[in-house]
This record gives C-alpha cells, structure tokens and sequence, in this order.
C-alpha cells in the first residue's frame, strides 16, 4: 500500500465564523485509515460536494440539522469508490455517494449509503443535477410553485447549483424563464446555453425593481428565492396575481453578523393575494427515484445541460467552499479528490 491509502486527510471544524467563514475555522490533520465495523463500507473520497448549506451547519444555532461540532469532521455529500465491505449490498470498486464528509476515507453505514451507476452520467452528477441541488430544483419549483405554460418563472442565484436548473424545467414547462445572479459570464451563459429568456446582474444593476419590470413585462407568477435580503424586495415589487413564491435559500444572508430588515414591501403579497412557501429538500427523500427519473432522461434527451465548478485537491475544500459563498461558482461547486481505482 502507498502512504495515500493508508492515511486519512480529514478537514476538521475549529472555530464557529462569526460573519464570513475563512480557512482558520478549519483544521487539517491526518490519522489511520479507519477499519469498517460490521455492515460497514469503507469509502474513498473521489468528488466532494461544497453547499451553501454547510454555512449553517458550521454555527451553532438551532436548525433542522445538528451542527457540526469543534472538532468533528466537516459535513458534506461525496462520491466515493467502495475500499472494503462488510455488507453484501455492497462490492469494492463500486461507487457510492453519501454524506461522508470532508476526508478522504469515511467509514459509512451502509443503509445510508446510494449506490451510483456511472453509466448514466459523469459520478459527480450524484451531488449536483442527479443529487440534491437537482431535488431541490425539481420539487421546489413543480410541487411548491406549480408552475403553468405561459407564466413568468424568475429565479434568484440563476447561475448557480440549483438555480441553473430551475430555468431549465421551467423553460421544459413552456414558462418564460428569467435569471438573477451576480456577473456578466454568468448571465451568458444561462441566456445562451441553457435557453433563460431574460437575465439580470443584481451588481451592476442601477435600479434592480426596474429591471425585474423590464424583464418580467406581465410581472413574476413564480418566484424561486435563493437569496433573499435586497433582491427579494426588488422582485415582490413586480409580482403578478396569485405568485407563488418559494424560499429555497437565503444566502445573502447566511454571513452577515447582524440581520437585515426583512422586506420593506410584503404588502405586494396582500394586493396580488400571493403565497410563499419554505422548502426543505430532504423532505422530499421518498419522492428522489421518480424525480431522478425523470432528471436523467432530460439530460438524455437534451432538454437540461449543467455546468460545474471544479477545484482541484481534498486541501482545497476550505478555499472551495468560501469561493462558493463569494459566487466564484458557474454551476454545481465541486471538489476533486481522487480518481477512481
Ligand atoms: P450556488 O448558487 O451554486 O452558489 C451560491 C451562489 O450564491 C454564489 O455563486 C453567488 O452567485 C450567490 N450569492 C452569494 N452571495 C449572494 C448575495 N449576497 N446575494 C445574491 N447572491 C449571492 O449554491 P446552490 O447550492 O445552488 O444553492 C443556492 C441556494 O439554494 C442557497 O441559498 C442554498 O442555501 C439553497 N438551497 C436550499 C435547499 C433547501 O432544501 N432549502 C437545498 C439546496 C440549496 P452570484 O454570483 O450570483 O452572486
Ligand atoms: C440549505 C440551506 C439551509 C439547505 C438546507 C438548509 C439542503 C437547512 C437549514 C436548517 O436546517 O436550518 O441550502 O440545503
């Protein structure tokens, strides 16, 4: 065995950030390779997911999840190749995607673990467009917001993980799509690539209310808000009768020390008798098989393309996920570790 295969790279919680998260929350060390107990499967890392989520999970205030706590291994989505076995669903060599962390091996519960085929797409699909930012994207936007042919879908964070998506199905749904997200690249590549009819950069706009009404002439029947703070204000100005809205994120405000204000203008709600609704993807777990169903056949037929972010090396996870939360991302934010054996 070479020195990789017998230690464990793990990146550890340090500190809780207050404000912006930076690479001193974090701490790298290295120990053994664990052994898997029985029904265990050992996991070598080959992909690793970075997510907004993980912000959270990082403070200690009360959530759906339990935070990490000081000195735990950070919590994150892999795609792993199968070391050893001890359950008999599981073979060496195959590839599995879990919530293993940020470290090269994991020991996992094998009743957690997803067995992913690499037939049907690229591995790193299994924590981006056929995982769960595309859950996220597919339930949020046709069970929450129901949307109909011909209704303005607009989406905030339109370049990102999920938000890429969102366009997409509703653009398969014969809505007219429009995308916010924060730089010119970005923006091009949603209008050109994946077919956003309308695009707006909340940064360089001047009077982000206007160019919401601009693009949206006949006003936003369906809201999808990964971002909340002043976008958010600038879109309920604009909506139509009957909106839908669903509060899928709010990173805006994930890293501010104090809170906003919330919107100023909900009043737009009461006059267009609108409704908004949080959204949790995981609990729409049972539902994920029919969803990734039908996720994989658009990809197939070519109705739903994906773009990812890709940073090089398990050391960089950190730097990687901070990146993500400044926007350096142009789709799913991902971490490379290892090729698979
Ligand atoms: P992502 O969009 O791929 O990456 C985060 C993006 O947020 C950045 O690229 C950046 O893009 C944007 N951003 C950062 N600060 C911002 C600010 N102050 N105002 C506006 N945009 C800002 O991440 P994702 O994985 O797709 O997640 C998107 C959102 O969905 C997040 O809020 C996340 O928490 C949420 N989410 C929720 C669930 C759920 O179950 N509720 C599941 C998955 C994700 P710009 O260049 O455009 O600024
Ligand atoms: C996310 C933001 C928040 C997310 C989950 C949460 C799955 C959950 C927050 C909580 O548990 O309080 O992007 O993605």
């Amino acid at each position: 065995m070479n020195q990789s295969q017998t230690q464990n790279r793990r990146i550890l919680l340090a500190s809780r950030p207050t404000g912006w998260p930076t690479t001193d929350n974090f701490k790298h060390v290295t120990e053994a390779v664990p052994e898997p107990g029985p029904k265990e499967v050992l996991v070598r890392a080959l992909w690793l997911s970075v997510d907004p989520y993980m912000r959270g999970r990082m403070s200690a205030a009360k959530s759906y999840a339990k935070p990490v706590e000081i000195g735990e291994v950070m919590t994150g989505g892999m795609v792993g190749q199968v070391v050893k076995s001890n359950h008999k669903a599981f073979a060496p060599g195959e590839i599995v995607e879990g919530s293993l962390g940020w470290q090269d091996y994991a020991v996992a519960d094998a009743a957690l673990l997803r067995k992913i085929d690499p037939r049907l797409a690229p591995i790193q699909t299994a924590v981006g467009i056929l995982g769960m930012p595309g859950m996220t994207a597919y339930f949020a936007t046709l069970e929450v917001c129901q949307p109909k042919a011909g209704d303005t879908v607009l989406v905030s964070g339109a370049a990102g993980a999920v938000g890429q998506i969102v366009g997409q199905i509703a653009k398969i749904n014969g809505c007219r799509a429009v995308g916010i997200a924060g730089g010119d690249d970005k923006l091009a590549y949603i209008q050109r690539e994946l077919g956003f009819d309308a695009v707006i950069n909340y940064k360089t706009s001047n009077d982000l209310s206007k160019a919401v009404a601009a693009a949206c002439p006949n006003g936003v029947d369906v809201y999808f808000d990964n971002v909340g703070g002043a976008v958010s204000e600038a879109v309920f100005n604009n909506l139509a009768f009957k909106a839908r809205i669903v509060i899928c994120g709010q990173i805006s405000q994930y890293n501010i020390d104090k809170p906003d204000l919330g919107p100023r203008n909900l009043r737009y709600m009461l006059v267009n008798r609108a409704r908004m609704e949080g959204f949790l993807v995981w609990d729409w777990r049972d539902r994920y098989p029919e969803a990734l169903r039908r996720m994989a056949g658009w990809i197939k037929e070519g109705k739903i393309k994906y773009s990812e972010h890709v940073t090089e090396g398990l050391e960089k996870t950190p730097d990687a996920f901070i990146a993500m939360l400044k926007g350096a991302n142009l789709g799913k934010a991902l971490v490379k570790v290892a090729d698979p054996a």
